[in-house]
């Protein structure tokens, strides 16, 4: 990783080789920590951060389900999202709020530690292989399921989880794949080491719902709104594991991994290779986070003087 130039911490931008924590801390022995994931964009309007504002609610909600209150507001930790980034002068970078429990007490038991509030930014390419936007991704089944409902919750975006994430993407890269599908407990779809998934049969398109052990994903989010303004049907469902080798098009989504195309599922490969409808719902994405062309608030400009300037350049032109 590249180093950068600050980290926000509890509210303060601290130099990169300060931002330090204690081997004590709980959350290194008992993985208590929430996250999110965001992207800023380098648009032709200007740095945009994408789903800013529904990022930092996930962050909120996920720490409330560990009974966990964040000391700040998410009025707070947005204008933290932006210092950060201008302070690092980067144009476009992934953004890595993370909210932990610190010092104070070991044992389970978190209450009895500090909760600490980091903003870290880092420059973050493709997460799935520099072709795999274009060619696709070849996935296998995971043996390994997802986290069971009533177990950790796997709505809250938790530093735990990731221990399951873990075990998928390891066996998916050492047998030669670039990621995991895993399974419900149920043996339905659940989702990807860390993407949503997406399968369309006769231009209707399936997601797994929140009951099959998925992180809500935000993207997830956006491409069912996407996919309903370009027409198609989206259906929330159980989705049998052997519907994946018969579909026309499977796809998976995520901040970091956007609008990818699976190609092949455990060697069998899927559809006729043209993903037409992953192509359509990945223009209207790329449209709004290459050109800045924002018509439903999805984007928070870094700099808010060229993001006010730029829609009137571009009536200008008309
Ligand atoms: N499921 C999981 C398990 C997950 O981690 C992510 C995001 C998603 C679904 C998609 O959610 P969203 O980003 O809100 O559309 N994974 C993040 C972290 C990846 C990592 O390696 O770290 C991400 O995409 O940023």
């Amino acid at each position: 990783m590249q180093k950068l130039e600050k980290i926000w911490m509890n509210g303060h931008l601290i130099n990169w080789d300060d931002a330090k924590i204690h081997v004590l801390s709980h959350v290194i022995h008992y993985g208590s920590s929430f996250f999110e994931g965001i992207r800023c964009y380098n648009t032709k309007k200007g740095s945009a951060v994408l789903f800013l504002n529904q990022h930092l609610r996930r962050l909120h909600d996920s720490a409330k389900i560990y009974r966990t209150e964040i000391p700040f507001t998410q009025l707070e930790l947005r204008e933290g999202v932006l210092e950060t980034i201008r302070a690092n002068h980067l144009p476009a970078c992934y953004i890595r709020p993370i909210v932990f429990r610190g010092e104070g007490a070991l044992g389970v038991n978190p209450f009895k530690s500090s909760v600490e509030t980091v903003i870290a930014v880092w420059e973050w390419g493709s997460y799935l292989g520099d072709e795999a936007m274009e060619k696709g991704v070849d996935v296998r089944v995971s043996s390994w399921n997802r986290i069971a409902p009533n177990t950790i919750p796997a709505l809250a975006k938790a530093g735990g989880n990731y221990l399951n994430s873990g075990l998928i993407k390891m066996e998916a890269i050492t047998e030669g794949f670039v990621e995991g599908i895993a399974l419900d407990v149920h043996g339905y779809v659940s989702e990807g080491s860390g993407e949503n998934v997406f399968v369309v049969r006769d231009n209707v398109i399936y997601t797994a719902g929140s009951a099959q052990s998925i992180l809500s994903g935000i993207t997830r989010k956006a491409v069912m709104e996407m996919a309903n303004e370009l027409g198609y049907e989206v259906k929330e469902t159980t989705i049998a594991r052997e519907f994946l080798y018969v579909a026309d098009e499977v796809f998976m989504t995520g901040t970091a991994a956007e609008i990818t195309p699976v190609r092949s599922i455990d060697r069998i490969k899927i559809g006729n290779g043209e993903h037409e409808v992953t192509r359509a719902l990945q223009e209207r994405y790329f449209d709004v986070i290459h050109n800045g062309n924002d018509t439903k608030g999805w984007l928070t400009f870094v700099d808010p003087v060229r993001s006010e300037a730029a829609p009137r350049e571009v009536a200008a032109k008309h």
